[in-house]
């Protein structure tokens, strides 16, 4: 079962990876560089099975990403709660005020200013993706924006056109903005390749947090490439994952203990139910997935 890889890598961190305090404080155990590979073949998902993963909530994510929108508004008036915790932080960290976390995202989803104000991730994946900003000469050794660079329209472009290329590739890690940034991107770059008629998927992932990111990540990277192989008449092929730091927060004992004690079972199958006119006419709707009975959840804090 592929899951293993997973499962191996979990218990290689726990036991013989580096102990260290990270940025947020709460301590890691990691490895740097690390490696995972799925066959996508049949629309075939990497869902951990060993716990329940919200793959809904990572459609959801994933579709938002593809708005180019960076406010946790849209998400939080779906009751997506994962990027909840960084504009909370932002918020006590620059008013002093001590709200809760419940009542910060209450406010966020009722008051659009207030949303406006205080709810944005500053121009993370999203805006990378669909409106990686340009600059030209305005004249007296000014510049103005030009028109933002939509780089996910552009590798459907270039699938299509140009299958055979080694530059598919769409990137989040704007060297020039990432101070702006809540968090500068872990899912940094997607490369895609085509091997006889099928797309495969590379993702290079700087940072990775085992137990709670990643498998939102991998959920993300295959529903990339499904998505684009349906948009450009190709078969789904190889999924690669690669990990630069690779980590596992201290906090995560308890679940790491009765996750490796589980055995993976099943596998999840995800059709496509319509064929949108472009890629970013996707609807939450159209993602029906087979054959996911996970075990039961499994839950740990996220570090912030
Ligand atoms: N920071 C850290 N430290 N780890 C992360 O994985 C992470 N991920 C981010 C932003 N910052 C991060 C965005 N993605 C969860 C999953 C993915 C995610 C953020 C959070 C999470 O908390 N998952 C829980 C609850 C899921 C839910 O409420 O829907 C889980 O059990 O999977
Ligand atoms: P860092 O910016 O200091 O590397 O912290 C980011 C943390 O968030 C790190 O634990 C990795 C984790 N993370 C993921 O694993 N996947 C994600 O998609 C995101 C946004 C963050």
């Amino acid at each position: 079962h592929w899951e293993w890889q997973y499962l191996d890598l979990m218990r290689r961190i726990w036991e013989h990876g580096d102990k260290r305090i990270d940025r947020t404080g709460v301590g890691t155990r990691a490895v740097f560089g690390a490696q995972i590979r799925f066959d996508l073949a049949g629309g075939a998902m990497p869902l951990i099975t060993t716990k329940r993963v919200y793959w809904k909530t990572a459609v959801r994510e994933f579709l938002w990403f593809l708005t180019g929108e960076t406010n946790i508004r849209p998400l939080v008036l779906q009751g997506v709660k994962i990027w909840n915790e960084w504009p909370h932080a932002n918020y006590v960290k620059a008013t002093g005020e001590a709200i809760a976390l419940d009542d910060f995202v209450a406010r966020i989803a009722e008051d659009a200013a207030f949303a406006a104000r205080w709810g944005d991730l500053g121009p993370v994946y999203g805006k990378q993706w669909v409106d990686w900003p340009t600059y030209e000469p305005a004249g007296e050794g000014l510049f103005r924006a030009g028109p933002g660079i939509n780089q996910v329209a552009q590798v459907v472009h270039s699938l299509r056109t140009n299958p055979g290329s080694r530059r598919h590739i769409v990137e989040g890690w704007n060297v020039a903005e990432l101070d702006q940034m809540a968090l500068p991107p872990c899912h940094k770059t997607y490369q895609f390749g085509v091997t006889d008629g099928r797309l495969n998927c590379l993702l290079y992932q700087r940072s990775c947090d085992v137990a709670l990111g990643l498998p939102f990540n991998l959920i993300g990277a295959a529903l990339f490439t499904h998505m684009l192989a349906q948009q450009c008449d190709l078969a789904p092929g190889e999924l690669v994952w690669m990990g630069g730091d690779t980590h596992l927060y201290l906090n995560h004992a308890d679940l790491v203990e009765a996750q490796l004690a589980r055995t993976p079972q099943g596998s999840a199958r995800l059709e496509l139910q319509r064929r949108p006119g472009s890629i970013c006419e996707y609807r939450f709707e159209d993602f029906v997935m087979h054959d996911y009975a996970p075990q039961a959840p499994l839950s740990a804090p996220v570090a912030v």
